[in-house]
Order: C-alpha cells, then structure tokens, then sequence
C-alpha cells in the first residue's frame, strides 16, 4: 500500500518578507467594458499593475451563481468522491499540493481543460453549468483582448483573441476552494488569517486570466515596488490579470502580474479562473506592429510549448520568464 504523507499546517508557508503596503490608497483600477474609452484604461491598467477589474461585463449573473452553488456541492463532497475525477496530472482534484514540485497551499482545486471533456461525467449540472459560463467568460476575454488591441493600434483586431477561439487553443479552468484556516494567531475581526498562504505567489504562464470570487477577500497582488495590496473582492465583478505571454507579446510593455490568496480562518473562499491560452505550436514573441523603428525583441523565440513545459518543471513563485530572455 502506498501511503502518501498529507502536509502538517506546519509545513505551509506564511508570508515573510513583509514590505509594508506602500499604497494604502492604491485604488484598484476599474474597467467598465460599456464605456467607449474603455481601450484607454486597459492600457493604462497593463502597464501599471497588468491588474484591473472589470463591470458591465456581460457574463449573465444567474450563470455565475449556478456555477458557484454546482462547485460548492462539488468541494463538499467526501473526499474519496472528489479524487474520482482523477488527479491533476494535470488535470483533476488536487487537495493542498500545487503542481508537482513540493509547493503547498491551504486550498483544494479543479483543474480542466477547456477543449476536452473534463473528468465530470459524473457531474451533469455542474458540467452544463461549467459549458455555459466558459462560454461567456472566454466571449468576455476575447472582447477585452480585442479593446486592447485597437487600444494598443495592433492590425488586425482579433490579433490576439483568435489564439483563444483557435480550436486548439490550449486554455484552463480552474476552481479553487480556500476552506476557513484555523487561526494560530488572536483573531482579526474581518477573520483574515494573519499570515497562512492558501496559493502563494506566483505569475500566469498564459496571455490573460479572468478571475471570479465569492464574497471572501484574500487574493493580492504585487506593486512594482515589491509591496502586496489587497483587492476587495467583488462577486458581481471579474478581475483581470496580464499573463507572462501577454507580457512578451507586448515587448514587455504590459507585466504580468504577480498575485497570491491568502487564507481567511472564517469564511470559506471560492474562485473560479479561466487561463486564456494559444495553441500549443503557436509563437510566442513581440507583436510585430508594436516594435517601433529597429527595436529588438527582449525575449528569446519559443513556441508557447517550450514555454509550458519549462513552466510546468518550475516552482510556483519562480520567474519564469527569466530563462527566455535575451542576455
Ligand atoms: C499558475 C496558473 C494556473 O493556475 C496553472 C498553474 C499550474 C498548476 O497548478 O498546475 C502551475 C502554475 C500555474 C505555474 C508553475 C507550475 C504550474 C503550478 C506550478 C508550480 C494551472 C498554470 O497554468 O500555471
């Protein structure tokens, strides 16, 4: 019998460093995708944070909800019932281990692929209700991608959304549940737990992410200067995140975003991502209409393979993108 040792709380990380939130201010930028300058704030947002949330989306309500309450059912199954959807090799239910490289978190997660039947034929109303909402979220996304592009003046507009309608385009879904944390510490009174890290911080390998939260803060991102400020969350909003793809697309004009959850020790938080990725041949390098006079590229050519496969050997707080730059 193999017996496969679970992480003592122990073992989590908490968060060390810490530099002070520099912002206390900072505001979160917010997109309203019905207002014709929306172009502008995008840009804006990219290159300041590669961060923003996003209202007047279009994704229904009803769709959203029925999504949560179907994962909700899900993750309060026995666990032997979860791990019958298979593990996340790398797809599946994973319980505390984040890929395959000794990272842990207090969470537990679904991972899928947005192309193929996921591991739910088991799940009828849950996979009808996952159908449907990627289909809005992924409208969403190429709407955004493509406001961006005239933002941006690229030629043709679905320069960058056609990777994620390409049939092969190589997208995930994931769903993270983050159960409450028991405290160590005196208890905050908005239950924050302290300091426990339930994902810890990292970038997206993909162009954009397009995140959906209950009503149950934790998620942070990271300043240029290196300090971490909270977003409130917002179930009726989507965030927006610049992945690593879209920060060499860009030239490096855009960043991707560093972020991390930390745990609450009261509330449970439930997200749901949607990772908006190209075919797995398809070139990842700088726009051609970006690059300005004899501009260079700052990053090596490879295939969004190449760059997956170095990814997925990584650990999650790494910089990934250092092995593809140019000396
Ligand atoms: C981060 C973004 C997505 O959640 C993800 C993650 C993936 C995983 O959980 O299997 C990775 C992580 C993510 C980047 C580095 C590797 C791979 C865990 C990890 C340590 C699904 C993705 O595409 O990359």
């Amino acid at each position: 019998m193999v017996v496969v040792s679970k992480p003592a709380i122990e073992q989590f990380s908490h968060i060390r460093n810490n530099k002070p939130t520099s912002a206390l201010f900072t505001q979160i930028p917010i997109v309203d995708l019905s207002k014709p300058d929306s172009k502008h704030q995008i840009i804006k947002a990219c290159e300041e944070f590669g961060f923003f949330k996003v209202i007047n989306h279009g994704v229904p309500m009803e769709s959203i909800s029925l999504l949560e309450s179907e994962a909700t059912k899900f993750f309060s199954l026995p666990l032997c019932e979860k791990q019958k959807t298979g593990q996340p090799k790398p797809y599946g239910y994973g319980n505390k281990r984040i890929g395959t490289h000794g990272d842990v978190g207090w969470v537990e997660f679904l991972l899928l692929t947005t192309n193929q039947d996921p591991n739910l034929h088991r799940f009828q109303t849950f996979r009808l209700a996952l159908s449907d909402y990627m289909k809005s979220v992924k409208k969403m996304a190429c709407e955004i991608l493509e406001t961006m592009a005239d933002g941006l003046k690229i030629q043709p507009r679905n320069a960058l959304s056609k990777l994620l309608m390409d049939e092969e385009s190589d997208s995930v879904f994931r769903v993270n549940h983050y159960p409450p944390c028991p405290n160590v510490q005196p208890l905050n009174p908005n239950g924050s737990n302290g300091d426990v890290i339930g994902f810890g911080e990292h970038t997206d390998p993909q162009i954009i992410s397009v995140l959906r939260s209950n009503n149950t803060s934790g998620l942070q991102i990271s300043l240029k200067d290196g300090s971490w400020i909270s977003v409130p969350p917002d179930q009726y909003s989507f965030f927006i995140n610049v992945g690593d793809s879209l920060q060499v697309m860009t030239n490096g004009r855009f960043k991707s975003v560093k972020h991390r959850v930390l745990t609450n020790s009261v509330k449970p938080r439930l997200s749901m991502i949607y990772f908006g990725g190209p075919p797995l041949s398809e070139k990842i390098a700088p726009l051609p209409s970006l690059m300005k006079g004899d501009q260079q590229s700052l990053y090596k050519e490879f295939t969004w393979f190449e760059y997956k496969i170095s990814a997925y050997n990584s650990r999650l707080a790494d910089n990934r993108l250092i092995h593809f730059e140019k000396i």
